[in-house]
């Protein structure tokens, strides 16, 4: 049961904040940071492939699993929760989507202008100068699931390609960053969805809307909440509470 004031804030609002991390794609069948990772990376845990030094340490394993990432992204299809967060755009005024995630699920549901903190697994770039490819990346020619695989050359420099992502240790993209704190301090809304909250700068999105005054809601089937007033939580997953939430104050079904 979705709470009245929640309701009435979101009818309200004129602008809003989506901040989405992992969990948004998990019904997409994309693995979250905290699901165990299957095949070879079982034995590896996301944080420690996820840096610079690990990628140096072994560009193969870096890359492997990358393309594996990349390779489930484009077998996936968006969720009813990346398709309500499109839909919802169309409902308020303003509505700024910032993720953490590295997918295009957001964009394949149609939202536009995402944000993304942490880069994309979509726009690789050369370790060395820094040039991205100009050619379109096909689908890995490793469909199963994932192994070491050396990463292409760059054709400016013959340098090795690294995927475009933020890693940890990395600094984040300065204007997104900006930009996504600028928006939290001015919404009157922020919807926190699928994420843990664990990972900083990122994570300290949803308290800076808190504390300028904003309404924030978590959707999270383990929803963490630490505030009173203000603040919500929808137990469930955004596939379900998302297009629920949009029903009860638009009115329309959302599709899919
Ligand atoms: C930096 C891209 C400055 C790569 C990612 C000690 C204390 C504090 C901070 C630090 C520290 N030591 C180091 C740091 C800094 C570090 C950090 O925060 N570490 C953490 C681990 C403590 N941060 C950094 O390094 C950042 N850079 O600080 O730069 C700097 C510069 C130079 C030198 C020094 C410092 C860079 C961080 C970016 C790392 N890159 N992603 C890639 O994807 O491979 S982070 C990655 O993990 C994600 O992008 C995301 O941000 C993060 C956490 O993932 P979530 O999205 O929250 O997903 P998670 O799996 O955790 O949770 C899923 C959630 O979904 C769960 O809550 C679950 O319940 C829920 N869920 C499940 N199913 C559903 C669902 N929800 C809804 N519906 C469902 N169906
Ligand atoms: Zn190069």
């Amino acid at each position: 049961m979705i709470p009245d004031p929640l309701l009435d804030a979101l009818h309200r609002a004129r602008h809003v904040v989506v901040f989405s991390g992992a969990g948004v794609s998990a019904e997409s069948g994309i693995p979250t940071f905290r699901d165990s990772l299957t095949g070879l990376w079982e034995r590896f845990d996301a944080a420690s492939l996820a840096t610079p030094e690990a990628f140096r340490a072994d560009p193969a394993l870096v890359w492997g699993w990358y393309e594996w990432r990349r390779m489930k992204v484009l077998q996936a299809q968006p969720n009813p929760a990346h398709m309500a967060i499109a839909e919802l755009a169309r409902h308020v005024p303003h509505l700024t989507l910032v993720t953490q995630n590295v997918d295009d699920l957001h964009e394949r549901a149609g939202s536009t202008d995402v944000i993304h903190l942490h880069g994309s697994l979509h726009q690789p770039r050369c370790f060395n100068c820094g040039k991205s490819p100009d050619t379109s990346r096909t689908m890995p020619d490793e469909p199963e699931g994932g192994r070491r695989l050396e990463p292409p050359r760059c054709a400016a420099c013959s340098g090795q390609l690294r995927p475009g992502v933020v890693w940890f240790g990395e600094s984040l993209p300065t204007e997104a960053l900006n930009t996504a704190f600028a928006a939290a301090q001015s919404c009157d809304l922020l919807i926190s969805v699928g994420t843990s909250g664990m990972v900083y700068p990122a994570a300290e999105v949803p308290g800076l809307a808190w504390h300028a005054g904003a309404v924030v809601v978590h959707v999270n089937p383990q929803p963490q909440t630490d505030r009173s007033e203000r603040e919500f939580a929808l137990a469930g997953p955004a596939g379900e509470q998302l297009p629920l939430l949009i029903r009860q104050v638009f009115g329309q079904a959302t599709p899919g």
